[in-house]
Parts: structure tokens; C-alpha cells; sequence
């Protein structure tokens, strides 16, 4: 149970249900981009502290109406227009991220994301994620299978 959890929650975040190899490639580029954005010392090793500061930033760059949490037009407003399918990734990504449904993504919401990414990639449990790891963990078997699921899911 937990196992689904973790892979469902990194599924959503790099939205790996795509439907051809070609977006599935696109998906990954963009999941490793993610990962890549909170990397600011490039050693290729995340931990939930990197998220969650990296993510601070773009929480206080984001929040365009001062609520202190992000909707989902303040979540992809630093996006170039016409960037539609990587659009349609961040509102995925957002989704995910927003754990009461409630379309605001708070930092407490956005701090246990963190937290789920981590673990659920985490695959030698260190606490941190390396980048191999991450990678690992949306392109292996068990992402492999668990997008069995959610195709499931999808065709309810
Ligand atoms: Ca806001
Ligand atoms: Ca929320
Ligand atoms: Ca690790």
C-alpha cells in the first residue's frame, strides 16, 4: 500500500501516464529539469531541505496576491506562453502537490510533497535522493508497474 502511494505520488509529479514514448521522453526531460532547478550546488543530491528551500523562493516569487500560498495561475505564471504541454505538466505537478484538493498549494502541502518525492526515490535509504535515484525511480520497473495502475485507474 505504501509502496503505491510512493510511486503514484512520483507518477503524478513527472506524469508518466503518457500515452507515447515520445511524450514519455518529453515527461522525464521535464521531471529531471525539476529536479535539476532545486540542485543549486549541481552535486546531483537532493534532500527534502533542498526542495523545501528551493521551493520557499518560488513561493515568495510566486505568490502574486500575498496569501502566502500558490494557486495554480501563480505556479505556472514564470512559464513562457506557448509553453502548452510543459503547462499541462506544472498543472499535473501542481495537482499533485495540492494534497486537500482545495486548488491553493500551501508550503505545508508543498513540504510534504518534498517529503514523499524523497522517500519514494530514496531507494538506498540514506534520507537524500540523488539524481540516479530519481531517475530510477520514473523510469524503473516499479514506475513500469505502477503505471499499470493508474491506467487502470484512468479507464474507471
Ligand atoms: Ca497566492
Ligand atoms: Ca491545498
Ligand atoms: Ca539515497
Amino acid at each position: 500500500m505504501n509502496k503505491m502511494i510512493r510511486s503514484l505520488a512520483l507518477l503524478a509529479l513527472v506524469s508518466l501516464a503518457a500515452p507515447t514514448p515520445a511524450q514519455a521522453d518529453a515527461d522525464r526531460d521535464s521531471a529531471l529539469m525539476w529536479f535539476d532547478g532545486f540542485d543549486r550546488d549541481h552535486d546531483q543530491i537532493l534532500t527534502v531541505d533542498d526542495i523545501v528551500r528551493g521551493g520557499g523562493k518560488s513561493f515568495r516569487r510566486g505568490d502574486m496576491d500575498g496569501d502566502g500560498a500558490l494557486n495554480a495561475l501563480e505556479y505556472v505564471h514564470s512559464l513562457p506562453e506557448g509553453e502548452t504541454e510543459e503547462r499541462e505538466r506544472w498543472l499535473r505537478r501542481f495537482n499533485a502537490m495540492d494534497g486537500n484538493a482545495d486548488a491553493i498549494v500551501t508550503v505545508e502541502e508543498f513540504e510534504a510533497f518534498a517529503t514523499r518525492v524523497v522517500r519514494g526515490a530514496d531507494t538506498d535509504g540514506d534520507g537524500t535522493m540523488t539524481r540516479d535515484e530519481f531517475k530510477l525511480a520514473i523510469t524503473g520497473d516499479e514506475a513500469q508497474s505502477s503505471l499499470g495502475i493508474l491506467k487502470q485507474n484512468n479507464n474507471q
